[in-house]
């Protein structure tokens, strides 16, 4: 085992400790806008907080409300809410924010959900959109791998997963998922860079994690729920509380579009 493993496995048996649950099966990351499906999905069984935790950030990095809960669905599965994502933009380590998952994974999680809020590049994908994502391009520079650990990354987004999510909402879109560093917008030539590489959404988060999920062998589902046109796509200058609004504007249609995808996996 990597050390990130090692301590990714000794936060696991915190989580069991906590909450009295030997294996959880699914795990989330709620990303702006989708913090509201946890109260969807089931009833809580624990909630810790995540400077509790082995590797986590403590409360003065975290923040207040950096918790992970235990969640029970009425049909008797235990899901993990990882709601302590680390972005690469605050720590500058894709192993740190790889820990989350990594922990989810060592708790015994097999199916990964991973949600953001993000940019478009295609104006016809617009502000609330909900976008499945087919694959993501890391533009970040760095991996929460170590050494010569050579992933293959095809198939990465399990399009089992993303045929679920179409069957519950035929109006879901597919799409490539850019992860710049950030925490500045992109410029518009960068928003255009990004398009013509194939990339549909612009973020700063999801594909680092991703990437140590593929490396743990979880199922993966990627959704975006678009809060803005990239730079430069709509005309209108990016505005940071415009993009809080439109998350905040699409939060209970999409908290409940995952419960039911939660629901049926
Ligand atoms: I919400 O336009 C949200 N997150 N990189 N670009 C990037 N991240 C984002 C954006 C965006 N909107």
């Amino acid at each position: 085992m990597t050390h990130a493993q090692e301590l990714a496995s000794e936060a696991a048996a915190a989580i069991r400790a906590a909450t009295g649950v030997d294996t959880h099966e699914i795990a989330l990351v709620l990303g702006s806008g989708w913090s509201g499906a946890a109260e969807l999905i089931g009833e809580e069984v624990a909630s810790i907080p995540a400077a509790d935790l082995p590797g986590f950030p403590d409360h003065a990095v975290a923040g207040h409300t950096a918790t992970i809960r235990s969640l029970r669905t009425p049909n008797g599965r235990s899901v993990l809410v990882l709601g302590a994502r680390q972005h690469f933009y605050q720590v500058r380590d894709a192993v740190k924010v790889a820990h989350a998952v990594r922990t989810a994974a060592a708790a015994g999680c097999s199916t990964l959900v991973l949600t953001n809020g993000c940019g478009s590049t295609r104006p016809e994908v617009g502000p609330g959109s909900v976008v499945t994502l087919t694959d993501h391009i890391n533009l970040t520079g760095a991996t929460p791998l170590e050494g010569a650990t050579f992933v293959s990354m095809t198939g990465t987004y399990s399009p089992r997963l993303r045929e679920l999510a179409h069957s519950i909402d035929p109006d879901l879109k597919n799409g490539v998922y850019a992860q710049f560093t950030g925490p500045q917008y992109e410029t518009p030539a960068e928003v255009r860079m990004a398009a013509t590489m194939g990339a549909d959404l612009v973020g700063m988060s999801t594909a680092l994690e991703a990437i140590a999920a593929r490396e743990a062998g979880m199922e993966i589902l990627g959704l975006s729920l678009v809060t803005n046109l990239g730079a430069g796509i709509g005309g209108e200058e990016l505005n940071h509380q415009e993009v809080l609004d439109a998350g905040a504007a699409a939060a209970p249609r999409i908290s409940s579009l995952l419960a039911e995808i939660v629901k049926a996996i």
